[in-house]
């Protein structure tokens, strides 16, 4: 259930600091802050009377020095889903580098402020915000907390997800969509099309927005082939709404419910708006679009609510049969390149990383690459969340 936040119930005094320009060497990608980029100055700190979950701690100090000098303000990078597994690995990497600020966006404000604090996470290199993907209410609260708290948004990472591997009925979200697409990609949908706007507003030399894909949707990987495979079918259980009431709860319209299989096709309409918005914005912006598959990360809260053997032997399997494994902390590492690399400023990309860890370029899947099938999500999606 999305935690009201009342906006009267926030404050954000705004004060001037010269803190958090970090110095950056000669690297190309970061020459060009514009000359007309605001010297923005800020620190916030948000608070919240009654609403415990919803309070903001951290200070953020995000500083623009004049074009021309060698130096970059800090950049504040929007993380949904940072309070476990990739997502908080992923927040403590760039946050240690003291060149981010993250905004940890995560349905459960005490689980992150202590995941933030156990993972060591430095006082004042991150804000913990209320957003619960299972509600476009809280999505669209989400973004008028954070745009109130005036941290501009240079990255968006869309990185929440839940698996629900065992379930054999569908459950719902706050607005009746089924809950593995409403959250993984519903939710995020909305979440990124109405920060477009803030993105866009961003003088950081290198604006991104990262959704985090998955080798499982992509039927041309093996893993991808594991049943039950992605499909998104001809679409007509999402133009259906997913409700499940009046008709299927599966994108693809299938009347049984399958929850391994919801969660692979929500990875599918992940990496597809990727690139819709890659084709549709990037030209026009500049924002880099791109996805990833992090490598494998068995030991992540993802696996939940799968039986415990799978629990005992996946990790395991992963490490010693696949070779696919990677520890969390690595995965963050991944994810922090995605994000702030010089090198991995190329958009409409689905990253993965080789044996050696290093990163390369690789091919989704037919339909998970299908133009025409991401023109169709997308225009469903929008209707979906209110925005058509
Ligand atoms: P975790 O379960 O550790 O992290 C998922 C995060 O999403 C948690 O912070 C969780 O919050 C959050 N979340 C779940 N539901 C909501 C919601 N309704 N609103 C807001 N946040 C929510 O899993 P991972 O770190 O493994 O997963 C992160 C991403 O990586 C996912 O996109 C997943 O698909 C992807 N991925 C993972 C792989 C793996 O092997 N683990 C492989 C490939 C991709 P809370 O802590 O409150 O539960
Ligand atoms: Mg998979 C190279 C082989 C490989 C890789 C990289 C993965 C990753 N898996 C591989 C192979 C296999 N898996 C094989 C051969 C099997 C049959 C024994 C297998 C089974 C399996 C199951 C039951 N695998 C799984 C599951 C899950 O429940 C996980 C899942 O699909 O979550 C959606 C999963 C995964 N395997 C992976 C990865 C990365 C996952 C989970 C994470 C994800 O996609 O988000």
């Amino acid at each position: 259930m999305a935690l009201q936040l009342l906006p009267s119930t926030l404050s954000v005094p705004k004060k001037g600091s010269s803190m958090g320009a970090v110095a950056v060497k000669d690297t190309a990608a970061f020459l060009g802050v514009s000359s007309k980029a605001k010297k923005a100055s800020l620190a916030v700190r948000t608070q919240v009377a009654t609403a415990p979950s919803s309070v903001t701690t951290s200070p953020c100090s995000a500083t623009a020095k004049p074009s021309g000098k060698k130096t970059l303000r800090q950049g504040v990078v929007v993380i949904t889903g940072a309070s476990s597994g990739l997502g908080l690995a992923a927040a403590k990497a760039l946050a240690e580098t003291g060149k981010w600020h993250v905004v940890m966006a995560c349905r459960d404000f005490l689980k992150a402020s202590k995941a933030a604090k156990a993972a060591g996470m430095a006082d004042g290199s991150y804000t913990v915000m209320h957003l619960d993907l299972a509600s476009l209410d809280s999505v669209r609260q989400f973004v008028d907390a954070f745009r109130r708290a005036e941290m501009p948004l240079d990255v968006l990472v869309c990185n929440a997800a839940i698996y629900r591997p065992t379930a054999r009925t569908p459950t719902f979200t706050a607005d009746g969509h089924e809950m593995s697409v409403g959250v993984n990609h519903l939710g995020h949908f909305l979440l990124a099309r109405l920060l477009m706007e803030d993105l866009q507003k961003s003088d950081y030399p290198s604006r991104r927005m990262v959704i985090v894909g998955s080798i499982t949707g992509n039927s041309n990987t093996l893993a991808g082939n594991v049943p039950p495979k992605a499909s998104l079918g001809d679409l007509r259980g999402l133009a259906g709404g997913l409700s499940g009431a009046s008709g299927s709860a599966m994108i693809d319209g299938d009347e049984s419910f399958d929850g391994a299989k919801a969660y692979k096709d929500s990875k599918v309409c992940n990496m597809l708006t990727m690139q819709e918005f890659h084709r549709r914005y990037h030209e026009e912006t500049g924002i880099t679009f791109s996805s990833l598959y992090p490598g494998c990360i068995a030991t992540t809260g993802l696996f939940r609510e799968h039986i415990p053997l799978f629990r005992t032997l996946f990790p395991p399997f992963q490490k010693f049969i696949t070779k696919g494994f990677v520890s969390e902390a690595e995965s963050g590492k991944r994810l922090a390149q995605v994000v702030a690399e010089p090198s991995l400023t190329k958009s409409g990309v689905y990253w993965s990383w080789n044996k050696d860890s290093a990163s390369f370029e690789n091919q989704l899947s037919q339909e998970a690459s299908d133009p025409e099938k991401a023109r169709k999500v997308w225009e469903l999606s929008e209707k979906l969340v209110g925005l058509a």
